[in-house]
Formats: C-alpha cells, structure tokens, sequence
C-alpha cells in the first residue's frame, strides 16, 4: 500500500495537516510536511490559542521518529513563493500532493477589507501557483484539494458531487454545480475549484476537488501516541467552529450561542474519517484530465440538531447545558432545504464514524479536561459581523491583558516563526 510513493502534505502544521502526515507516514508513504507557520502568526497577531497545547513542527517530527522510527521530512514554506515551490517539487518529485494550506475561517475572511484581501491572495495564489509547478515539473501528479460543502452554499435543490447536468431551452449539458458560498473565504474556494477545474482541461493535470463538511475530534491512532503528536483544537468566535464552541462553552457552564433561528445544516465528519477519505483518494486516483469532485461528509445537523447531540452526550454523564438563540452576526439562510450527495467515499469503501454514538469521546470529555486553559473572552459574543466587519473584536482579543504583546514582541514572534 504506497510504500515509498512520494506525499508532499502542504498545511502540515494545521488541523488536519498534522494528523494526516503522521497518517501517510504510518502507511509507508514518504511525507514531506509543508508549511509556512502563518496560523501560528494568525494566532499571535489577533490573542486566539489552541486549547490543547501544540508542540513545534521540529518537536513533533522528531517525537514521531522516536515513537515510531519514522521520517516526515519538513520544509517552512509559503506556497504564494512560486520560486521555492518549483525547487520543493523538483526536489521531491511527488506522486501525489494534498493541499490544506489555506486561510480557513469565515469569520476572519470577513473582519476587513485587509484580511479579506490577505485570505483570498494567500488562498488562490498559493494554490495557483501550485497548478503551475504541478504542470511543469511533475504533470501526472495527483493534486488532492481541501474544498468546503460551504462553496455550494445552501441552494433549494439537490446537491451534486461537483456538476450537474441541466436541460436549457432543449439542449443539455454537464457543467459544474452553481455555487452561491457564504464568505469571502468561501469565496477564494470557489475561485480555486474553478481553476483547478480549467488546469484539468487545458493541461490534463489530475485531481480531486474535496467539498469537506465541518470536521470535529482531536483523536486519531496518531495523535493518541504522544501529547507532542497533538493537534490543535480551536475554540474562539474567529476560528473556533460552532461544535467545538458549544462543546467549550458548556464545559465553562456557559450557554450554547446558537446564532440566530438555528435551522442552518452542514455537513459533518470526524477526524478519523477525514483521515480515511483523504487515504482512499488516494489510493484511487482519477484519470489524467480529470477533476473529480467528492462531498466529504457523512452527517448533516441543523444548530438546534447539533445542540441537541452536545446535551444529549453531557446528559449521560449527568452535566446540564443551557442554549441561547442570539441575533446573526452572519447573513445566511436560517431555515434552508439541504439535501447534499455524497456516495462518492462511501463507494470507495469509507465506514462512517457517528457524532451522536462518538462525540463523549471524541471532544466531550477532551474538552473536560483542558477546560482550564479556557479565556472567557473568547467565547464573548457577539462575533464578527458580515454586515458591519470585525476590528473591534480582532482588536479587542489581540489587547486584552492575557494576551498582550507590544507591536514589536509581536512582530519578532511572527518573524522567529517563519523562519
Ligand atoms: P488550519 O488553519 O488548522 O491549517 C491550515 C494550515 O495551512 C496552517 O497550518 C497554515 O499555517 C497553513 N498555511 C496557510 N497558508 C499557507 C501558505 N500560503 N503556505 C504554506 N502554508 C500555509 O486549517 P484546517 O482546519 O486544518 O483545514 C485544512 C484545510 O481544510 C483548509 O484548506 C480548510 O479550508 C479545509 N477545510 C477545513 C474544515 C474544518 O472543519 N477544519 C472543513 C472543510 C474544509
Ligand atoms: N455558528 C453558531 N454559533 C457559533 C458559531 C457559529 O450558531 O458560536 C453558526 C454559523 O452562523 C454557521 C454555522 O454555525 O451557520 C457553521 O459555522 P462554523 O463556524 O461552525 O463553520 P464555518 O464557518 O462554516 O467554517 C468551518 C471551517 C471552514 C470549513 C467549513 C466547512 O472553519 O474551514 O470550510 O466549516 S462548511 O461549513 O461545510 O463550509
């Protein structure tokens, strides 16, 4: 399976990115684990933390080796430095890579016309410039994209995995699915899908275009080895999805914010499962010229379903949870048809996790135990607005005096960290 097949993982120091990489290595892969370090710079510039403490990339790549005997190789790299791409790629001349090095959160896309520049520009540029050294030096590569079901937005019809086919005054075709997206960061997504899907046609680059749900749980076979191996676990109103807010904020005895009527549904999976999709995409490319699309979920909840689960679970270990409805700081549909496919995986052979039977497990009672290392602050309402923007909650995390660093400390933490 994969032995010694060459995986550049690009966001190997995020989220997902580390638990894949460790993922692949175990597998017989040769992990090259990319990353420019600026979520860590994110996290300085505006006062946001992991709950779980994370390790460096040095500490985890050398904890991984003395756990397993394993190399991951690691680069600090920005993609939008289409210079040091080329020279990574021919170095490494990779069978497959998979890219999650992105600027991930709504909210943040929409604090400003600064950082709604800075995420689309990182976003498409990086992985532009990705298109161009896959085409150039390694053109059968399979490049394996981290999109979001979000790209799609909440439409009153059926969603396809990717394209639709649509009768228009008698004749038909099969082009790709509308997106009507909810953010700007959505945005750069969709930007990305379409250039992905034009480098498939003009240059007859391979790939597969992943519309992943919101994903949840810290555990994988992996991290569960060392706390060095942790991954990060995200809580705050700017990168902290609303599971892991609720799973927190009850966890401090404060209420669940559901924003507004709560009828909103995504769609959900577990870690463990990303991980499993991500592996099976992989061991099953697609065809040159081809741009494939997956919707990478195997749940759907509305807020007020996903509240429920969150009590629900607590209830069985005798703790209450309170829900609170407050006004939408987002402009988005409240109550929505939802009704997104998603067979491509589960063909491919993936066997779902369920929040409902997992979720004590998998954050509950993770939560339970980093629970001291919460700042209220950061569950403070309300969020960033989609109408009215966000410095003053940006500014205000990045001030307050558990997280005060001068512009200058500031400024040298970011630099040592892109080193
Ligand atoms: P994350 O923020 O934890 O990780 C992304 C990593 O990419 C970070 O470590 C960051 O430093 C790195 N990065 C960003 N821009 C870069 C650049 N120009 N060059 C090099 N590295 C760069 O995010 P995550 O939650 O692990 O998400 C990974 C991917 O999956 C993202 O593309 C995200 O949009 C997508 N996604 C995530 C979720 C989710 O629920 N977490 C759901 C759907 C899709
Ligand atoms: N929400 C609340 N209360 C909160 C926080 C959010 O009700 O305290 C609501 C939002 O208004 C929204 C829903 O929860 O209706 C989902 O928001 P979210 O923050 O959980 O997730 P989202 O912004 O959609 O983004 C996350 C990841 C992103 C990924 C996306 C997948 O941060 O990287 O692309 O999930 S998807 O939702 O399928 O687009």
């Amino acid at each position: 399976m994969g032995e010694s097949k060459s995986v550049i993982v690009f966001g190997a120091d995020g989220y997902i990115g580390w638990p894949m990489a460790m993922h692949l290595s175990k597998l017989g892969y040769k992990v090259v684990a990319v990353d420019n370090l600026s979520r860590r710079s994110w996290d300085l510039e505006g006062g946001t933390y992991s709950l779980i403490p994370i390790a460096s990339m040095e500490t985890r790549v050398a904890r991984w080796k003395t756990e397993t005997g394993l190399d991951i190789v690691w680069r600090n790299l920005d993609m939008c430095d289409a210079e040091a791409l080329d020279a990574l790629v021919a170095e490494f001349m990779p069978e497959a890579v998979i890219h999650f090095a992105e600027q991930r959160s709504a909210p943040f896309s929409m604090i400003s016309r600064e950082h709604a520049v800075r995420t689309q520009v990182n976003n498409i540029v990086g992985n532009l410039n990705l298109l161009y050294s896959l085409h150039s030096i390694v053109p059968e590569c399979h490049l394996i994209k981290l999109g979001s079901m979000g790209e799609y937005g909440s439409p009153n019809i059926d969603i396809e995995e990717g394209y639709i086919t649509i009768e228009h005054n008698g004749r038909s075709d099969t082009l790709p699915f509308p997106k009507v997206p909810h953010s700007f960061y959505h945005l750069s997504k969709v930007a990305d899908s379409q250039n992905i899907h034009f480098a498939s046609r003009v240059w007859g680059l391979r790939a597969t275009d992943l519309n992943q749900g919101v994903v949840y749980g810290v555990q994988t076979e992996e991290t569960a080895m060392h706390p060095e191996l942790f991954t990060r676990f995200d809580f705050d109103s700017i990168w902290g999805t609303a599971l892991n807010r609720f799973c927190v904020q009850a966890a401090v005895a404060e209420p669940l914010t559901i924003y507004g009527r709560g009828g909103q549904t995504r769609g959900y999976l577990d870690i463990r499962d990303t991980m499993a999709c991500i592996t099976l995409t992989l061991e099953n490319p697609p065809n040159m010229g081809e741009c494939r699309v997956f919707n990478q979920f195997t749940e759907q909840f509305s807020l007020n379903e996903l509240a429920s689960v969150v009590s629900a679970a607590r209830e069985k270990i005798g703790l209450q949870t309170d829900v609170v409805h407050l006004p939408n700081p987002r402009v988005e549909a409240e109550e929505h048809y939802y009704n997104p496919k998603h067979t491509a995986l589960l063909d491919l052979g993936l066997k779902p996790h369920f929040l409902s039977d997992t979720l004590l497990t998998s954050v509950i009672e993770i939560v339970e135990a980093y629970k001291g290392n919460v700042d209220p602050v950061l569950l403070e309402v309300p969020s960033v607005d989609w109408r009215t923007g966000g410095n003053e909650i940006w500014e205000k995390y990045a001030n307050r005096d558990a997280f005060k660093f001068n512009a200058e400390k500031t400024a040298k933490l970011v630099e040592s960290l892109r080193r």
